[in-house]
């Protein structure tokens, strides 16, 4: 079987985990958002591609659900002692070493789907890993603060302000010229169902599907969703900042509305959420949190079933 997810970060990289386990024989190409994408320090740092990449290959620190685990901090507290920021993004050693190697290598003309192919060879994680794109996308928030109206990174909003000041709009700056990378509407052509994980639907799910052609050749194919909102709450982060920004309510009910029948086929809630229902998408209530590995196999082996359903 071939499956496809339009994947996040710690959401997309922990569900992932179970889906292997829930279907190990199957060919899984995992399209990474790169909206969260950012340069520091003159390095190009892709979060969620590496959160993906560190959880899928054992080298993620489990507690934060991104970045290295046994990691060290001397890089930062020596840039910290320059005075050289930003101080509030967190980067470890060994991982100053990936965005290194990553930033060598699009400095020698590699596109970012060729670098991300190569930094997988080290930590083979069990599937196949593209960027939605190799061109520069990079998620910007607009805020109007005490500095007044202006757009900042999404990573500032997220980690330096903890979305505490309302984002008036959330713009995936570049989408629109963006191409999808090579290989990319080729997996989800060759798929037979496409599976969006709890990951935010703006900032990461919303952002993959901003690249022309990936919305409309994921539409074609048996969609099945997993709601990263249970009983109005985002199961982790900060999702309803960023739907409240958007104007869609903090709801599995409007999530799966936001992204629509013509996308979604089956949309997974919360056993608090049963009953749940939304036009034109098939709805299954099932335990959504991913306590465990066995208890996330179980909500990709439930999203397999229900795709195989509708297919
Ligand atoms: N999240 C934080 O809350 N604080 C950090 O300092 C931080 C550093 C960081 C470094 C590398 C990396 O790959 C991810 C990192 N994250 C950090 C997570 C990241 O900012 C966001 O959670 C994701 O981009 C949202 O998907």
């Amino acid at each position: 079987m071939r499956i496809v997810v339009l994947a996040g970060g710690i959401g997309g990289a922990r569900y992932l985990r179970g889906l292997k386990q829930a279907a190990p024989e199957a060919e899984i190409t995992v399209i990474g958002n790169n909206g969260d994408d950012i340069g520091l320090f003159g390095l190009r740092v892709c979060p969620d591609l590496d959160t993906v990449m560190y959880t899928l290959g054992g080298g993620i620190n489990e507690d934060q659900g991104w970045g290295r685990r046994d990691e060290t901090f001397t890089i930062k507290e020596e840039l910290a002692a320059y005075g050289a920021g930003p101080s509030w993004f967190g980067l470890g050693d060994r991982d100053f070493a990936t965005h290194i190697v990553r930033t060598q290598m699009l400095d020698a003309g590699y596109p970012l789907s060729a670098v991300t192919e190569a930094l997988c060879a080290r930590w083979k994680p069990g599937v196949r890993l593209i960027p939605s794109t190799d061109d520069r996308l990079e998620t910007h928030v607009i805020i109007s603060d005490a500095d007044g109206r202006r757009a900042i990174h999404f990573q500032e909003w997220w980690v330096k302000m903890h979305a505490s000041v309302p984002a008036e709009a959330i713009t995936p700056v570049g989408a629109d010229d963006a191409k999808p990378a090579p290989g990319v509407l080729e997996a989800i052509e060759a798929a037979d169902v496409v599976l969006l994980p709890p990951s935010n639907p703006v900032v990461s799910i919303g952002t993959i599907l901003a690249v022309p052609g990936i919305r409309a050749a994921a539409a074609s194919k048996t969609v099945v969703g997993v709601s990263p909102i249970i009983g109005g709450a985002p199961v982790r982060g900060m999702a309803d900042a960023c739907l409240t920004a958007i104007g869609v309510e903090t709801s599995a009910q409007a999530v799966a509305a936001h992204y629509g029948p013509g996308l979604l086929d089956g949309w997974l809630v919360d056993t608090v959420d049963e009953g749940v229902q939304v036009e034109g998408i098939t709805v299954r209530a099932r335990p959504l949190y991913m306590t465990d590995l066995d208890a996330t196999a179980a909500i990709a082996r439930a999203a397999l079933d229900l795709a195989a359903e509708l297919a």
